[in-house]
């Protein structure tokens, strides 16, 4: 071809390329499609098809089925097992008592290994004692199931498979008390009445979102029900200290709460995360200082008081368990401190619940010259951090300081009392030590 000379050689070499794409855009159509309807037959169309449809169908299926067994429902179910045991039921009937705990988490772990060796290993979540009771020939658990299966189930057949595993499981379940597995019913019950079984356990809670705070200064804002136990005792109104539910009419206090202020009928006492407006208000009927708490010493700084009427148990207000006086707490043990009080040293009550993570400091260091030079007596206990810091203040006095068992339920340890301002470092809160008082407690309320 000769060469056009009209043009310079850069846009010769442009208008080739134009030709030669204006030229690809007339043709390269045309040979696809002739390709296309060369390669595909009808057949090969109608099978791409038929396969597209196969594929398409068993995701939506798995999509279906995957949405279906997430969706999973709560079933809760009220249960008895019958059993015989060499220990007396005296020994461990009493709720939150050490032999309590240790007959309901050997019972709980054997209800959890049947399930997890059966068909419903996904669906169990927990089993949880409520309470022991005796019959004719040995002993009956009392206990609430929680399973989750997907929504489909059918509680009617749900139920059966429940009752035959234990049933079956428990034949062959190891351990010194014997269970008998005949004997286990099963009913089911709504979220409302395994609400109110747990409510009337102590020591139980329903909102447990512990998120890591230092300190009361600056630190978390607590959630309604997560410590339904704390109450705040007002006088004439208003916020003077912290109490702990341990009844349905007794609060445990500090005896210094009352030494200027004694007539029951001008306090009141008011439960829920927020003293304005509160879940609960009572009055006070009659309140007990120790009789061995002498101003200014901080030592027997407990005192009990009884509510004008029983306060009914909810998920936000209920009482927490008491300690035997047997139970050793540990240097170390992560504890929890609550309370209305000031933010820092000599600063204002709170409207609002607030929570602090505390560390068990072991007596003989907070005995020592720089931290308490022997002040701590054996009715006292030390917790904070000798870092400074995390601590309770002024106007959380009287409040509940709270350790959880390994069945994560929650005991009583101290009571708020005394300590050298507030947040300072080598000055823990000190708390009057609740096992010490554990005795003169049931003493004065029969709990
Ligand atoms: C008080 O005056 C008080 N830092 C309570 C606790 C602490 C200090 C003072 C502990 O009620």
């Amino acid at each position: 071809m000769p060469a056009d000379t009209s043009l310079p050689q850069s846009t010769k070499h442009l208008k080739c390329l134009c030709e030669q794409d204006k030229q690809a855009q007339s043709i390269r159509p045309v040979v696809v499609r002739a390709r296309t309807r060369a390669c595909l037959e009808p057949w090969v169309i109608g099978l791409i098809t038929f396969i597209s449809l196969i594929v398409l169908a068993v995701c939506i299926g798995l999509i279906v089925h995957y949405v279906r067994y997430n969706q999973r429902t709560t079933y809760n179910y009220y249960s008895t097992l019958s059993f015989t045991s060499d220990k007396l039921y005296g020994e461990f009937g009493k709720e939150a008592s050490e032999n309590f705990t240790e007959m309901s988490q050997k019972i709980e772990s054997m209800v959890k290994n049947a399930f997890h060796k059966s068909s419903l290993r996904q669906a169990f979540v927990k089993s949880h004692i409520i309470k022991f009771s005796q019959k004719e020939h040995g002993v009956l658990a009392h206990m609430l199931l929680t399973f989750r299966f997907p929504s489909t189930e059918d509680p009617e057949t749900v139920n059966k498979i429940i009752q035959r595993v234990l049933h079956e499981k428990l034949q062959d379940a190891v351990g010194p008390h014997k269970l008998n597995p005949e004997f286990v019913k099963i009913k089911k019950i709504n979220k409302t009445e395994t609400d109110n079984f747990l409510n009337n356990c102590c020591g139980t809670r329903r909102n447990r979102t512990i998120r890591q705070s230092f300190r009361i200064v600056g630190g978390t804002e607590v959630q309604e029900g997560e410590w339904p136990w704390q109450a705040s005792l007002q006088w004439d109104g208003i916020h003077r200290c912290g109490a702990t539910l341990i009844h349905d009419t007794w609060l445990v206090s500090a005896a210094h709460c009352f030494r200027t202020y004694k007539d029951p009928a001008r306090w009141t006492a008011s439960f829920g995360v927020k003293i304005e407006p509160p879940k609960m208000k009572q009055s006070l009927r009659r309140i007990i200082v120790h009789e061995k708490y002498k101003y200014p010493s901080h030592d027997y700084d407990i005192s009990v008081a009884e509510l004008s009427s029983p306060v009914s148990y909810t998920n936000a207000v209920h009482r927490i368990c008491l300690p035997d006086a047997s139970r050793e707490f540990h240097p170390g043990d992560e504890m929890f401190v609550t309370g209305f009080g000031a933010l820092q040293n000599d600063g204002s009550s709170q409207n609002q619940l607030w929570q602090v993570q505390v560390d068990l400091i072991d007596t003989k260091i907070c005995n020592e010259h720089k931290v308490y030079n022997k002040a701590i007596t054996p009715r006292m206990l030390c917790a904070g951090s000798l870092k400074g810091n995390r601590d309770a203040c002024q106007g959380d006095s009287g409040g509940p300081l709270v350790s959880p068992d390994a069945r994560d339920i929650w005991y009583l340890a101290g009571i708020v009392s005394w300590g050298d301002e507030c947040g300072q470092p080598n000055k823990p809160g000190v708390y009057a030590r609740v096992t010490a008082f554990r005795d003169w407690i049931s003493s004065k309320t029969g709990v």
